[in-house]
C-alpha cells in the first residue's frame, strides 16, 4: 500500500516528521481570487512570509489528479497560469483525483487535505460564508460546514466582505465554531480592519490561540477553529468604500445571472476592476498578515 494518498514535497514530509511547524495554504485564491501575474506572485511571497518566520509553508492542489500537500515554485506558477483549473470544495475533490484533473482547493478542501497531512494550521485571505440574500439564493459556502467538522486552525481576514457577514457568524455561532478576533473586540472585514460587528472572542497573541487549541483538544472537540485577524492599517480600503464596489459588483452578478461556484470568482474580479487594483494589494498584504500569524501558531503548537 501507498504510505499516503498524497504527495508531500520533501520539505513538507521532513518538517512534519519532525513535528515542525507546518502552515497549510490554499490555492483557490491562486486560481480563482486574483489575475495573473500577481497571483503568482502573491503565493510565492506568502511562501517566503512563513519561512521567514520559521515555519514551512504546505500549498495545497490537486494537479492531474494527484493531491500535493507542497508545491515547488515551478507548480505554483504554473498552477497560477492554468485557466481551466477547477475550483474544488469537499464535493469535488475526490472528483478530481479519479477524473485525472488539475483544480485549486477552497477552504473546506484545503482543511481536508492539512487535516490528512497532519497539518493544524492554515493561512488564507477570507473563507466563504452566508451570501448576501442567502434567504433566496440559499448560497452558504461549504467552509462553514467544513470548519464544524475538521479540526484544523483557519487564519483568515474574516469573512469576504462580499458576504453577509453577521448571517456567517450565526452559522458559526450554530455550528459550534469558535470565532477570535485577533487583537480587537470587532471583526474584520477583509478588505476592511472592522465590520462594525462584535468577534464572539478575542486573543492578542499567537500563544494564546495555542492555549485555546490545546484546552480544546482536551475536550475532544473535533471542529476547526477561525481565526480573523484584521490586515495592516495602511493596507485597508474604507468600509464605505468597499460597500460601493461591493454594491456595484453584486448588481453586475444579478445583470450577468451569476450563480453557484462563480460567485465568489466573479465578484472578486469586479471590485478589482472597480478598485482600480486597490482591492487587489489590500487582499495580497491580507494574506501575508495571515501567514505570518498562522507561522506564529504553528510555532506556538510545535513547541
Ligand atoms: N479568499 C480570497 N479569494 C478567494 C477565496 C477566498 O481572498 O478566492 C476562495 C476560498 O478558497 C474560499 C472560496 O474557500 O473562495 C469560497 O468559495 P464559495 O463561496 O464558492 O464556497
Ligand atoms: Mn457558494
Amino acid at each position: 500500500m501507498a504510505a499516503h494518498n498524497f504527495t508531500m514535497t520533501a520539505e513538507v514530509g521532513d518538517a512534519l516528521a519532525a513535528g515542525k511547524p507546518v502552515v497549510a495554504l490554499e490555492s483557490t485564491i491562486i486560481t480563482h481570487g486574483m489575475p495573473w501575474p500577481g497571483n503568482r506572485d502573491m503565493a510565492l511571497k506568502v511562501e517566503a512570509t512563513i519561512r521567514e518566520a520559521g515555519a514551512v509553508p504546505a500549498t495545497i492542489a490537486v494537479i492531474d489528479g494527484q493531491l500535493h500537500v507542497g508545491l515547488r515554485e515551478e507548480q505554483i506558477t504554473a498552477l497560477a497560469r492554468t485557466e481551466d483549473a477547477m475550483k474544488l470544495s469537499r464535493a469535488d475533490l475526490a472528483f478530481a483525483i479519479a477524473e485525472g484533473r488539475t483544480g485549486a482547493t477552497t477552504v473546506a478542501a484545503t482543511m481536508i487535505a492539512a487535516h490528512l497531512a497532519g497539518i493544524a494550521v492554515f493561512a488564507t485571505g477570507g473563507i466563504g460564508g452566508v451570501h448576501r440574500g442567502a434567504e433566496h439564493s440559499f448560497d452558504v459556502s461549504a467552509d462553514l460546514d467544513e470548519l464544524a467538522r475538521t479540526p484544523v486552525i483557519v487564519v483568515s481576514a474574516g469573512a469576504k466582505a462580499i458576504l453577509d457577514i453577521e448571517k456567517t457568524l450565526e452559522v458559526l455561532e450554530t455550528l459550534g465554531v469558535p470565532v477570535i478576533a485577533y487583537g480587537q473586540d470587532s471583526m474584520p472585514a477583509f478588505w476592511s480592519r472592522s465590520a462594525g460587528l462584535p468577534a464572539p472572542l478575542r486573543l492578542d497573541n499567537a500563544a494564546a490561540i495555542a492555549r485555546f487549541e490545546r484546552a480544546r483538544r482536551t475536550l475532544g472537540n473535533h471542529g476547526g477553529l477561525l481565526v480573523a485577524n484584521p490586515l495592516p492599517a495602511e493596507n485597508e480600503i474604507a468600509r464605505e468604500r468597499m460597500e460601493d464596489y461591493i454594491a456595484a459588483a453584486l448588481a453586475d452578478a444579478s445583470a450577468e445571472d451569476i450563480g453557484g461556484k462563480q460567485v465568489t470568482p466573479f465578484l472578486l474580479d469586479r471590485i478589482f476592476q472597480l478598485s482600480g487594483g486597490a482591492s487587489l494589494d489590500a487582499n495580497i498584504a491580507l494574506v501575508i498578515n495571515n501567514a505570518r500569524l498562522a507561522a506564529e501558531i504553528a510555532i506556538e503548537l510545535a513547541d
